[in-house]
């Protein structure tokens, strides 16, 4: 999910990259409207070292406080990982989609 929002690759999610992910989605449209998200107050509870953007851990905590319960919710009409895949039997669901996340961010963590 994190590479489908990231339309630039540069492994930030800027403002309107978010913003545009979940504008373009029924789930996105509902939660943004049935929450109220106010863009700004959004990014700068989550931009938690305040550099205009949302990291891979930054989006975690996003992805778990907001998104996994719609994840789970409604599975099969979120797509964890962009186009294509989630064919196999049961395919992504959040809690996997989170601890690969996790898996993703300790490897990074290692090589800094
Ligand atoms: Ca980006
Ligand atoms: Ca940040």
């Amino acid at each position: 999910m994190f590479n489908a929002i990231d339309k630039n690759h540069d492994e930030l999610l800027s403002h309107s990259e978010l913003k545009k992910y979940l504008q373009n989605c029924e789930w996105g449209k509902t939660w943004v409207k049935e929450n109220g998200i106010h863009w700004k107050e959004l990014f700068s509870k989550y931009d938690a070292d305040n550099d205009g953007s949302i990291g891979n851990s930054e989006f975690l905590s996003f992805y778990r406080d907001n998104l996994a319960v719609l994840v789970t919710a409604s599975p099969g009409d979120i797509p964890l990982e962009g186009e294509g895949g989630g064919e196999e039997a049961g395919g992504p669901n959040a809690e996997s989609y989170i601890s690969s996340l996790e898996t993703a961010l300790h490897a990074t963590e290692v090589h800094l």
